[in-house]
């Protein structure tokens, strides 16, 4: 894998890149629609890569590891041909999947004893195994096998488990580095940074995180119900520690005014499953603000979801017609839904590329952000 800064705006942190993989190039920063089954849901690859201009999507190692299962993708010959997706995937290692499983989760040295959501049968990953998984299904980037710690949480437990974070890191370079890809084409490993809100631990993590030397590195833990402005000291306090010349990947977030705050931090990447889920519930994502589809004053609105939305669905139907899918539970309304907000999504995270290439980036965020927040 490679990166190349392209760009940096000079009235904020926010860079503009260029990541290359084995599946193509990724232009950053990025949005990762989340395919956490090997599906991003109700989108078919066709739309996904021609409407929604998706460049990279993300998949689940706890999802994936339960069903199909490794030995179905192993013999479909990895991810990327099982569901007909030629670009890029990442994986996120399942660490943060078990954990909201919660009650029914065990944390060890050794690792995470789970139970299947699916059937209840027990299962136990450690950061071997589950490099070992991520080999399995083929994702270009694949995920450290981390402890992401909830919020609120006292500085006690999150310095053990950051400690603990940093510990199953070496033992997934080790296992990482002494195995081999197997379809062919290379993987690479995103050690991930937590820490909680404490900015003398997330200071700590960035830097022994930093030191592992690998080609790029997450921020995970944020996004759990913590303050915004939390959110973005920590953000800011990591990315000012993370080398310069690898992207930075901020892992669940967030909303749109969120994903510019962070760009403009230094974030290159980012996902969520907002977007896809809050769609298929009536949240419509536009450069005017958030709308609920549902509501009545749009039953007359005959004009596009956003006027300037440059998605496939925002041309050919209405505000009025996508109310009334969902008055009528069409499961064509939740698809429409699902379409204009990724390509939303998309659309706003080349937005900020471009203006940081123009050098206009930090004026046009701070008339957008308050924009984006409004209730339509
Ligand atoms: N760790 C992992 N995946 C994640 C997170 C994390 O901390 C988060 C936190 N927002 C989302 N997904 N492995």
């Amino acid at each position: 894998m490679k990166f190349e800064l392209q760009a940096t705006d000079k009235q904020s942190k926010a860079r503009a890149g260029k990541l290359t993989t084995a599946h193509g190039e990724i232009e950053t920063p990025i949005f990762m629609p989340v395919g956490t089954v090997a599906s991003v849901k109700a989108v078919h690859q066709p739309e996904l890569v021609n409407d929604v201009k998706a460049e990279i999507i993300l998949g689940n190692t706890y999802h994936l590891y339960l069903r199909p299962g490794t030995e179905t993708l192993q013999a479909a010959g990895g991810l990327h041909k099982f569901m007909n997706w030629e670009r890029p995937i990442l994986t996120d290692s399942g660490g943060f999947q078990v954990y909201s499983l919660d009650d029914i989760s065990k944390i060890t040295e050794q690792g995470v004893k789970f139970k299947s959501h699916i059937d209840g049968s027990t299962h136990l990953f450690t950061p071997e195994n589950v490099m070992d998984v991520q080999r399995q299904i083929g994702a270009d980037i694949i995920m450290a096998f981390d402890e992401c710690t909830p919020y609120p949480c006292d500085v006690q437990y999150a310095k053990e488990a950051m400690d603990r974070t940093h510990r199953w890191l070496d033992r997934c370079i080790r296992r990482f580095d002494e195995t081999d890809p197997l379809y062919g084409y290379d993987q690479t490993l995103f050690p991930i940074v937590q820490g909680s809100v404490y900015p003398e631990l997330r200071k700590q993590s960035a830097e022994y995180i930093a030191q592992t030397d690998r080609e790029g590195y997450a921020i995970g833990g944020l996004s759990v119900g913590e303050p915004h402005e939390d959110m973005y000291e920590m953000s800011e306090l990591v990315c000012d520690i993370l080398p310069k010349d690898k992207p930075r990947y901020l892992m669940g977030v967030g909303t749109p005014a969120n994903i510019l705050e962070n760009i403009a931090l230094g974030v290159d990447m980012f996902d969520c499953v907002m977007p896809a889920r809050n769609g298929r519930n009536g949240q419509i994502f536009t450069s005017e603000g958030i709308m609920n589809i549902k509501n009545a004053k749009w039953a007359k609105d005959f004009s596009p979801l956003d006027p300037n939305g440059d998605s496939f669905v925002d041309s050919i139907y209405s505000k009025a017609y996508v109310r009334h899918l969902f008055q009528a539970n069409e499961y064509l309304g939740r698809q429409i839904a699902s379409l204009h907000n990724l390509r939303f999504y998309l659309w706003l995270v080349k937005q900020a590329r471009q203006k940081i290439q123009e050098g206009t980036f930090a004026e046009w965020k701070n008339v957008m952000v308050p924009k984006l927040q409004n209730r339509l």
